[in-house]
């Protein structure tokens, strides 16, 4: 971009100083859309067409910026001109199109597809109020609608509109585009975000509930509508029809207008199915290409099984989507046949039932149906897809070795160094210049200063600062007030039992009782929570209450609040991450070893500077293995541990209960100081729970976490030690850039070029 934004503003005879900084937000807005009209759409003749139902992809204007390459230019006009660019990022409202790792995963994605000159695609939903907002009452959670769509955004009209039909009517679709920049390129690619035009706010009432027969008007107003009922799961349906029956017409119009006969479609197309969301993509296309291409009912599956891959991002079983089938009937008849015919043709050829696309109950389950019809299918970190090959989807892997393959996650350097981080991103480039920016592995260039006092001494001062950026942030939005001496010790993720939230929650307990007891604290520590809970799940909003209870007791105890404070913020996302990670010393990834395919967040962390107290899960694994198993701070029993206690139905809670320390910790949660807070119903049940099922395993690692942390703490007394950790933690971050993830799909699975 050659214009300087004072430049384009004087060009509108308007002045820097005299503008508000909702009126720079327009400006700076329209200013990155003009500079993105001069880049070339992508055009190479095969694009891939990542479908997701979530793009997590926050606020956009800074990430523009930078991707234009013109922040600091941008950052230095506005603060001679008096304005702060910071207050004109707070103007813009986060986009609300996604919940949790994978929908961030995917924009993650779409920014390194764009950046590496990939010509990609995200295809998704435009919900009108996303994900629910999360607001505290009486230490619990309650959800309202998110609105985040204003008149100036960067969503743009395209005109591209089709007919979307199901079983007793019609919709026709407008897609919505945003422009995707990528760093440093002349190109651009799309996100596409299909939407309504009949979509009616007045159909919500009291918080985030509304009439769910209503499609017409309901179709893309919430992401993950409450389906807790049969008209709720119906309209799960309707979206994800909805969604890739668009994406299957315009990648098929998209061929026909390069000259596709529709013959070669694979030379064109590439899908990458995220998670089962967008499953009937594969009985849609077919239906496509045989009822309107006069293609045959076999040609056409032999087509598609060469261009598309599934991407599997967990193995709890809730998560597997199984649709009935007289759902399918109901909602989208048109494809129930085509899926009937797949299951035959697996029938012919299998006769296992747990291979089957449709079971003994009549389900469909969705995952057997992608795996049969890919030609790729992929875990996202190596624990996660050896446990795919090994147990999960093992008799799949029996038939179809060559299918599975590994992609361990990333994430963008761009959002969550460059910008997030920006004194740390400058000190880098200071030692060991920007190279690392296009190529991220250059950071192993940091490993020549582990040893270097001074650089110890820089990286302590730029997590200070971090943390006085984070207290300015929490006061100004957030009524909390952050003690920057303190250790920061952050867990942000989605609630979820299988994560542990209530472990962390476990610990808190005993430090209190530990400081009560007289135990003191060489340092002050803050525990920081951060994650919604999916509105119909009960327990997760226990966890929830009793984490607030528990900040609520602390922070107000003069004799507890000098050496423990416990916070649990309001409406985590995105821009509140990109505050809270650079800020925090102590990175939490705790969950039960086995059940979190990846995690994102901790690679976030690692490049920031914080240090992990993690199980061998995930990511994690790969985490220590690059870190070094100095630098890191793993317990808890491993995944073969776990999947043959889970075989052998051997985990007792109560056993682990009954040990004394454990025991007091837990019964803390109905103690009456706590019960005098919040709900006896929600404490008890939680309580309950954990001592005679505890699905999740909280206890059998609970003492190890417990020890485990305190080594950390002690260790932070030693800085020089820790910040030796710290560089070489940031110094093998570089493994973990989706631009290595990205380019790994490509030469791999999608071969556009
Ligand atoms: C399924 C059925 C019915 C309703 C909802 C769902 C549903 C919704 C969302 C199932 C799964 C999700 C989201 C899953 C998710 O975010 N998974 C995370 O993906 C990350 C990116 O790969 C990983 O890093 C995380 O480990 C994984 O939890």
């Amino acid at each position: 971009m050659t214009k300087k934004f004072t430049t384009y503003l004087k060009e509108k005879n308007k002045n820097l100083e005299k503008l508000t900084n909702e009126e720079i937000y327009v400006e700076l807005l329209n200013f990155v859309k003009e500079g993105a009209e001069n880049k070339k759409k992508n055009t190479s003749k095969k694009k891939v067409y990542y479908i997701s139902a979530e793009f997590l992809i926050g606020k956009l204007l800074s990430n523009n910026l930078i991707n234009l390459g013109v922040y600091d230019e941008v950052k230095k006009e506005l603060a001679e001109a008096g304005k702060n660019i910071s207050e004109v990022e707070d103007v813009e409202l986060e986009p609300s199109l996604g919940n949790g790792g994978l929908g961030r995963l995917a924009s993650c994605f779409i920014d390194s597809i764009s950046s590496l000159g990939i010509n990609g695609e995200g295809v998704g939903l435009n919900y009108h109020c996303g994900l629910f907002k999360q607001v505290f009452d009486k230490n619990q959670q309650t959800a309202v609608p998110n609105f985040w769509i204003e008149k100036e955004s960067w969503l743009k009209d395209t005109g591209i509109s089709y007919d979307v039909q199901f079983k007793n009517f019609t919709l026709r679709s407008k897609l919505k585009r945003i422009d995707v920049l990528g760093y440093n390129k002349d190109t651009k690619n799309y996100l596409n975000l299909f939407d309504l035009e009949s979509v009616d706010y007045q159909l919500i009432e009291n918080g985030i509930e509304f009439d769910k027969l209503e499609i017409d008007k309901n179709l893309t107003l919430f992401l993950y509508p409450d389906d807790s009922d049969k008209n709720g799961e119906l309209l799960r349906i309707y979206q994800q029809y909805f969604m890739v029956s668009n994406a299957a017409q315009l990648i098929i119009d998209e061929a026909l207008e390069k000259g596709s006969n529709l013959l070669d479609l694979a030379d064109y197309a590439y899908i990458q199915i995220n998670d089962t969301h967008p499953s009937m993509v594969i009985p849609e296309l077919i239906r496509l290409l045989t009822t309107k291409h006069n293609i045959s009912f076999e040609k056409a599956c032999e087509i598609i099984k060469n261009m598309v891959g599934y991407t599997n991002h967990t193995i709890l079983a809730e998560a597997l989507e199984k649709w009935p089938l007289d759902y399918l009937e109901e909602v989208v008849p048109q494809i129930v046949d085509i899926i009937k015919q797949l299951d035959k043709l697996v029938r012919e050829q299998y006769s296992e039932e747990n291979l089957q696309i449709i079971d003994n109950n009549n389900r469909v389950h969705m995952a057997h149906m992608d795996i049969h019809f890919s030609n790729s299918v992929n875990g996202v970190a190596r624990l996660h897809t050896d446990i795919l090959k090994n147990s999960e989807l093992k008799h799949f892997y029996e038939i179809y070795p060559e299918k599975f393959n590994n992609k361990t996650n990333g994430i963008t350097f761009r959002r969550w160094l460059e910008f997030s981080n920006q004194e740390l991103a400058e000190y880098i480039k200071e030692l060991i210049g920007d190279k690392y920016l296009e190529d991220a592995t250059e950071l192993e260039k940091l490993l020549a200063y582990v040893n270097d006092k001074e650089v110890h001494k820089k990286l302590q001062k730029i997590k200070y600062d971090n943390k006085l950026i984070l207290k300015k942030y929490l006061k100004d939005n957030k009524n909390i007030e952050l003690d920057e001496n303190s250790i920061i010790d952050t867990q942000i993720k989605r609630f979820h039992e299988y994560k542990r939230q209530q472990m962390n929650a476990l610990y808190v307990i005993n430090k209190y009782l530990d400081i009560k007891n007289g135990n003191l604290p060489k340092r002050k520590v803050t525990i920081i929570f951060g994650g919604k809970a999916a509105p119909a799940y009960t327990i997760a909003q226990d966890v929830i209450h009793l984490i607030l209870c528990l900040s609520e007791l602390i922070n107000n105890d003069p004799e507890v609040n000098k050496y423990l404070n416990v916070f649990l913020v309001e409406n985590y996302n995105v821009t509140v991450a990109e505050k809270l990670i650079p800020a925090s010393d102590i990175s939490e990834q705790i969950s039960l070893a086995s059940k979190e395919a990846s995690g994102t967040g901790n690679m976030k962390f690692m490049l920031n500077g914080a240090l992990t107290l993690g199980t061998m899960d995930g990511a994690n694994v790969e985490i220590a293995e690059l870190a070094g198993k100095d630098n890191i701070y793993i317990f808890g029993k491993d995944s073969d541990h776990i999947i043959d206690l889970y075989e052998k139905e051997a985990y007792k809670s109560k056993e682990y209960y009954e040990k004394d320390n454990i025991k007091k910790v837990v019964d803390f949660i109905v103690d009456e100081k706590l019960v005098a807070l919040g709900s006896k119903e929600r404490l008890t049940r939680l309580y309950n729970e954990l001592i005679n099922k505890d699905w999740f395993m909280t206890l059998i690692d609970f003492e190890e976490y417990v020890k485990t942390k305190e080594k950390m703490l002690e260790d932070y007394e030693n800085q020089d030690l820790w910040y030796e950790k710290v560089i070489n933690n940031i110094a093998k971050a570089g493994f973990f850039s989706s631009d290595r993830t990205i380019s790994q799909y490509d030469e791999e699975i999608w071969k556009t070029k």
